[in-house]
C-alpha cells in the first residue's frame, strides 16, 4: 500500500471539533504500521486514492480530506469534514459510503471494523428521528412504565390469516402488548398481506372489546424501495397498528421513506435480519451500535438490539448495552427508540434480562410463547407474569409459586 501522499492525512494529537467533523472509530487488523493503515482509510474515504493524482490541488485537499486524529492500540479515530457529506440528495446511503465504504475491501488491511460514529448536531438536525419512539409507543399502548412484552408469530411461515389472527387473539387475551410478523413473512399465497392485516385488526379489536386491553401488531411491509410507502399506506388503510421494516435488506432509506411520509401515522418496528453478516465478526464489519444511529435518525420507533447475552442471538451485555444506549442517548436530538430484545427469549430469561436492560425495553418471544405447554395464551400469560415480577423486583422463584403459567414455563425452559 503506497504511502505517497497519505502521510498528509495524519493529524495525530490535533484537536477535532465535533461540530465540524463526523468522527469515526475503526478497529484495524493489519500487518502494516497502524499509522499507514489508518491513513489509507482516511485517504480512500475522502480525497485520495492508491496514488497521488494531479487533479487534487491544495485547496481541495485542505478542505475535504479525512484526518487521522488518534491511534490507540488497534483503534484509529478518523474525522471527516462535515462538507464531505450530502444530506439532501445522498442522505444515509451517502454517509455510509463515506464512513463504511470501500475501506472494507482494501487488500492491504486484514480487517477493519467501524465501531462507532458521532455526527455534528448540524447534520443530526437534518433528520427528523422517530415520530413515536418510547414515549409515543407507551402512550399508544397505555403502558407508562413496564417493559413492553410481545411475540413473534410462529411458525415463521405457513399459517393462514385465520390461524394467524387466532394466535394474535390468544396473545392479546394473555396480556401481550405487542406482536409482529416474522422477517420472512410478506405476501406469500398462504397468508396474503391484506387478508392478514384485516384478520389481525379484527383480533386486536376483539381483545379490546372483551377486556379493554390494547395491543399493536407490526406488519412486515419490507419490499422494493419504490413500493414500500404504498404497501405501508395500504396496510394502514386496512387497520394495521404498526409497520415493520427489515432495515439491512431494505436499507435505511426505506425506514426514512415510511417515517417521513405524511400519510403514514403508525410506529415503525425495525428488524435487523442479515445484520449478523456485517456485525458479528469482531475484526471486520460494522458494529450494531453504528447501525442503531441512522435507524434513529431515519425515524425507526423500535429497533432490535440483541438479547444481551441472555437469548439465542450472538451478543454480550456490553455490546448490546452500547446498542441500547444509541437508541436512547439524550445527546441525539430525537425521541428515544424503543430497544427490542428478541431471539430465543422465554419467560425464565426475563429476570436476568431486565437486570441488565432496565425497564425501557420491549421483550419478545416467539418459541417462548407458542412453545408453552398451555399454548399461546399460556405462553403470553407466562411472559406477562415474568415481566410483572421483574418490574416489581420479585424473585421469579417466589412469583412462580402463585403463577402457574410462569411456573410451567420455568419447568420447561428454566
Ligand atoms: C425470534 C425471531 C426474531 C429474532 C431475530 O424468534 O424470530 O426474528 O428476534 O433476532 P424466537 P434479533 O423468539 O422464537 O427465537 O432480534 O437479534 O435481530
Amino acid at each position: 500500500m503506497s504511502m505517497e501522499y497519505s502521510d498528509k492525512y495524519l493529524h495525530l494529537g490535533e484537536p477535532v471539533d465535533p461540530e465540524a467533523y463526523v468522527i469515526c472509530k475503526y478497529k484495524i487488523v493489519t500487518d502494516l504500521d497502524m499509522k499507514q493503515a489508518a491513513a489509507a482509510i482516511a485517504t480512500e474515504q475522502s480525497t485520495g486514492t492508491w496514488t497521488g493524482v494531479s487533479t487534487l490541488n491544495d485547496d481541495i485537499f485542505e478542505r475535504y480530506h479525512g484526518r487521522v486524529t488518534a491511534i490507540e492500540g488497534d483503534v484509529a479515530t478518523i474525522a471527516y469534514p462535515e462538507e464531505d457529506f450530502s444530506l439532501d440528495i445522498g442522505g444515509v446511503p451517502q454517509i455510509l459510503s463515506v464512513i463504511a465504504g470501500n475501506l472494507f475491501g482494501l487488500e492491504g488491511l486484514k480487517g477493519v471494523r467501524l465501531e462507532d460514529v458521532d455526527f455534528p448536531k448540524s447534520m443530526l438536525r437534518e433528520f427528523k428521528g422517530p415520530k413515536f419512539g418510547i414515549p409515543g409507543m407507551r402512550e399508544a399502548l397505555k403502558r407508562p412504565a413496564k417493559p413492553l412484552v410481545g411475540t413473534i408469530v410462529k411458525p415463521k411461515i405457513g399459517l393462514p390469516p385465520s390461524g394467524y389472527a387466532d394466535y394474535i387473539y390468544e396473545s392479546g387475551m394473555g396480556g401481550l402488548t405487542n406482536s409482529k410478523d416474522d422477517e420472512t413473512l410478506s405476501n406469500q399465497r398462504f397468508c396474503p398481506l391484506e387478508d392478514r392485516v384485516v384478520a389481525i385488526a379484527e383480533a386486536i379489536d376483539r381483545v379490546k372489546q372483551e377486556t379493554g386491553h390494547i395491543m399493536m401488531h407490526a406488519i412486515n411491509v419490507s419490499t422494493n424501495g419504490e413500493r414500500i410507502v404504498e404497501v405501508g399506506e395500504r396496510a394502514q388503510e386496512l387497520g394495521a397498528s404498526e409497520l415493520m421494516v427489515d432495515v439491512i435488506t431494505c436499507g435505511f432509506a426505506a425506514v426514512q421513506a415510511l417515517a417521513e411520509d405524511p400519510s403514514i401515522k403508525l410506529p415503525i418496528h425495525v428488524h435487523r435480519t442479515m445484520h449478523g453478516a456485517i456485525t458479528r465478526n469482531k475484526d471486520h464489519g460494522v458494529s450494531m451500535r453504528v447501525f442503531s444511529k441512522p435507524v434513529r435518525m431515519c425515524g425507526g420507533d423500535a429497533l432490535h438490539v440483541g438479547t444481551f447475552g441472555v437469548g439465542k442471538m450472538k451478543g454480550s451485555p456490553k455490546e448490546d448495552l452500547a446498542n441500547q444506549d444509541a437508541c436512547i442517548d439524550p445527546k441525539m436530538p430525537y425521541k428515544p427508540v424503543m430497544p427490542v430484545a428478541s431471539g430465543g427469549m422465554h419467560p425464565a430469561l426475563i429476570e436476568p434480562l431486565v437486570k441488565i436492560t432496565g425497564t425501557n425495553i420491549q421483550i419478545q418471544a416467539g418459541g417462548g410463547v407458542a412453545g408453552h405447554p398451555r399454548g399461546v395464551r399460556g405462553g403470553a400469560l407466562a411472559m406477562v407474569q415474568a415481566v410483572d415480577a421483574a418490574f416489581e423486583g420479585i424473585p421469579f422463584s417466589e412469583y412462580a409459586q402463585t403463577h402457574k403459567e410462569l411456573r410451567e414455563a420455568i419447568a420447561k425452559w428454566g
